[in-house]
């Protein structure tokens, strides 16, 4: 029998703070009514809101330097599912996980998701894996998958997104991500159209593919592993990819895959106005494609991001229904205490750009009133919005204090007693 964090261990440590935690809830309950907001309202919101964890991401990722692996991780999807089970129990944010393939390869699709529905988790999209070679595979991606200029590699890459998609259906998961480490290293390596051509018709057999309600979730990325051009580089091509494909392939927005100070929510703005948003791979970044905490570096570049967000949510924008998943790497914290923080990071960001008087912004940026568009913006920021989050937890079961009750748990220690270290696994990140 497995260690499992139980319902009273959470009831114990959240009993210790519920009256500072009231008291809290209450003094921004004051001032919220002040601004002629309901925390009522805004609690619903937050105990609403859902983001996915990546199954890969309970591991401990690394470098291409070195990865130094911590006590008790995962060695498969059974373990994974157990983590994840944790921080959805928690945090209560992270109902979902999104499994890649062929690492979460199982026998059996049907035991996995009841196996996943016992730690009350569901599966998000699933994503394929074209950008490394398998044990047997036939043909290497060392040179590119979906856009190779061998016809047959390529064949290979779509087989495999196929063979994702059956295994998704199986799984009750809606949506198929795709991102392709296809690019060059050198000037004259590759035709740059010519590989764009090959991504439309190689994703062409994928999207003819999809069930009924499924959609494709295109991910671009700046550079590496291609440092000199990546085919799917940036959102231009991605909303040119996604608007040749069809109205079931949308544009996924990975915080970390453009270039340093890029304006991304101007990006995501864009994306909801052409009806191709699919959704994020959340993180943060300070220098590329750091696969940071989410809000760990810049949580104003987040909170604003969800400010295009949360505007298109409540004035209904046609088509507007986007996927959110965290995708981090996690090299030096404990996996677990990471996304925990992480979820709740994300689930601030939203419930704080829901603090926005909308219409009072409305009007100050119809009156050209600068600096009153601007402060209405900030003072949503500047909102310490934690009691809400808090009560978010605990109304549905979760912890008050996630982290500090992970750590009273002794979930950690218990786990690397059960699972004894395995010699060459490896996390990997998308
Ligand atoms: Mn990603």
């Amino acid at each position: 029998m497995s260690f499992a964090i139980s319902a009273d261990l959470i009831g114990t440590a959240n009993g210790k703070l519920e009256a500072a935690h009231a008291d809290d809830y209450e003094a921004l309950g004051r001032q919220l009514q002040r601004r002629g907001l309901s925390i009522e309202a805004m609690t619903k919101r937050a105990m609403d809101f859902a983001v996915a964890v990546p199954t890969w991401g309970v591991g401990t990722g690394g470098t291409r330097f070195a990865r130094f692996p911590g006590p008790g991780e995962p060695r498969n999807i059974h373990d994974k599912l157990e983590d994840c089970g944790v921080i959805q129990q928690l945090a209560r944010a992270t109902p979902n996980v999104s499994p890649h393939f062929p690492w979460d390869k199982v026998s059996d699709y049907n035991a996995l998701r009841q196996e996943a529905a016992s730690h009350s988790l569901g599966f998000d999209a699933v994503n394929s894996n074209t950008f490394q070679d398998q044990k047997e595979q036939r043909l290497s991606y060392k040179f590119g998958s979906l856009t190779h200029a061998d016809r047959a590699t390529r064949q290979q890459a779509v087989e495999h997104n196929l063979e994702c998609i059956e295994i998704g259906q199986k799984l009750g998961s809606t949506a198929l991500t795709v991102w392709i480490a296809d690019g060059s290293n050198f000037p004259g390596q590759a035709n740059l159209n010519a590989a764009f051509d090959r991504y439309i018709e190689s994703l062409r057999t994928i999207y003819d593919a999809l069930p009924k309600s499924w959609l494709v979730f295109l991910e671009h990325k700046l550079y590496e592993p291609a440092f000199y051009s990546t085919v799917i580089s940036d959102w231009g091509s991605n909303l040119m990819a996604a608007q040749e494909l069809g109205p079931k392939a949308r544009c996924l927005v990975d915080l970390g895959h453009h270039a340093p100070n890029t304006n991304i929510e101007q990006i995501v703005a864009r994306l909801i106005r052409a009806k191709k948003l699919a959704g994020f791979h959340f993180n943060d970044s300070k220098y590329g494609d750091d696969d940071l905490d989410s809000g760990s570096v810049d949580p104003f570049r987040l909170f604003l991001v969800f400010n295009e967000l949360v505007d298109a949510e409540l004035r209904k924008a046609e088509g507007f229904a986007p996927a959110y998943m965290i995708d981090q790497s996690h090299n030096v914290t404990d996996p677990i205490e990471s996304l925990i923080a992480s979820a709740v990071e994300i689930q601030r960001a939203f419930v704080q750009a829901s603090l926005i008087d909308r219409k009072a912004l409305a009007a100050a940026q119809d009156a050209s009133d600068v600096m009153l568009g601007h402060r209405l913006v900030k003072q949503a920021f500047v909102t310490d919005v934690s009691p809400i989050l808090a009560e978010a937890r605990r109304r549905k079961g979760g912890a008050i204090d996630p982290i500090a009750t992970y750590r009273t748990s002794g979930y950690r220690a218990q786990k690397a007693k059960e699972r004894p270290v395995v010699e060459g696994t490896s996390a990997g990140i998308v």
